[in-house]
């Protein structure tokens, strides 16, 4: 059993102390009885005062600490074009547990709670811990990084994440010599997700995989922000990976467990289409996915046509993993 902190009683939120499946039903018992959510509500509401200070209609137990952002920006990580338009982003999103349609991921998030939410890391480790998000918010090192990024679909956008590398989280809970990999996983709320109802064909929940080499490498970063402020639902939020050399699904959204294996774990999109995506999946123009080039890629907010870049530009910083 892994160990799990004992939380103070006014932030004890019912998922911590029953498994998944029990806190669902109960969920949708509660629902039925027209009770939902009020305990999570209640369960943070001695943190912060209803000061009305947030905007938007926002839940006060939605949002991260106040004060958190924007990050210093880390100047070493800088681009050679055009930071995509924010709202663009934010507007187009691969997201398959709401829905398959780029446009429309951002219509859907409203049901989806990220606060509380935790984060379990365990397997082959010598401290085992469950993780609140909010205090890796406070504890870790959060910077601003100016990151390409580029999905296998081949399009294109530039943004700047806020996050922590993932060696800061890969060093606190100290590796056997016996792990190799690193395994990720998303939420399994098919109550919050519609695309994981109708989409039942998929194997639910999301997974994904890096070696160790590549998860401590520096480029790779938990993010938790973008354009200086906290992830919105759309993007992957509360805390999300990215590896800015491979394909965008590697970049797992919404993390709920990181389990250090043996083996190399499988990944979601290899498991439904195994013909079309690889463990790997680094960014390479010259290997054609079998349905498209990649030799160009076409940035969102300005249609523009660009060169695709071995590892996505970043071969200064991992071209040594695969030599
Ligand atoms: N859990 C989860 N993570 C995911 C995906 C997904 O469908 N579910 N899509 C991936 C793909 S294909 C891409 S391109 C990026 C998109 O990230 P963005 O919407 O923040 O631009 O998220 C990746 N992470
Ligand atoms: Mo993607």
């Amino acid at each position: 059993m892994p160990y799990i902190r004992v939380p103070k009683g006014w932030e004890m939120p019912e998922r911590l102390a029953t498994p998944e499946d029990i806190y669902m039903n109960r969920r949708k018992f509660l629902k039925a009885m027209g009770f939902a959510g009020a305990g999570l509500v209640v369960g943070c509401a001695g943190e912060r005062p209803a000061d009305g200070k947030e905007a938007g209609g926002r839940s006060l137990a939605r949002a991260a600490p106040e004060g958190i952002y924007p990050a210093e920006r880390n100047p070493a990580y800088t681009l050679d074009r055009a930071l995509t338009d924010e709202a663009v982003a934010a507007r187009y999103n691969n997201f398959y547990e709401f829905s398959p349609v780029k446009e429309q991921v951002w219509r859907l998030v409203d049901r989806f709670e990220t606060r509380p939410w935790t984060v379990e890391v365990k397997g082959l480790v010598e401290a085992p811990r469950v993780y609140d998000v909010d205090d890796l918010l406070r504890r870790m090192p959060l910077e601003e990084r100016l990151y390409r990024f580029r999905c296998v679909e081949a399009w294109a956008m530039a943004v700047p994440w806020t996050g922590f590398p993932f060696k800061a989280l890969i060093d606190e809970v100290q590796p056997r010599p016996s792990a190799k990999y690193v395994r990720m996983v998303t939420f399994l709320r098919p109550d919050q997700a519609p695309g994981q109802v109708e989409q039942h064909w998929y194997p639910w929940p999301y997974y994904e995989g890096l070696t160790i080499e590549e998860a401590m490498n520096e480029l790779t970063l938990l993010v938790t922000g973008i354009y200086g402020h906290e992830l919105p639902k759309q993007h992957g939020a509360p805390v999300r990976l990215i590896v800015p050399w491979k394909y965008g699904y590697k970049s797992i959204k919404s993390i709920v467990s990181i389990e250090f294996t043996h083996r190399r774990p499988p990944t979601f999109w290899n498991d439904a289409v195994p013909h079309e995506y690889d463990f790997w999946s680094n960014v390479d123009p010259g290997v054609p996915h079998p349905r498209w080039s990649q030799a160009t890629e076409r940035l969102i907010d300005t249609g523009k046509r660009v060169p695709t870049q071995r590892y996505n530009g970043y071969a200064d910083y991992v071209a040594h993993l695969y030599a």
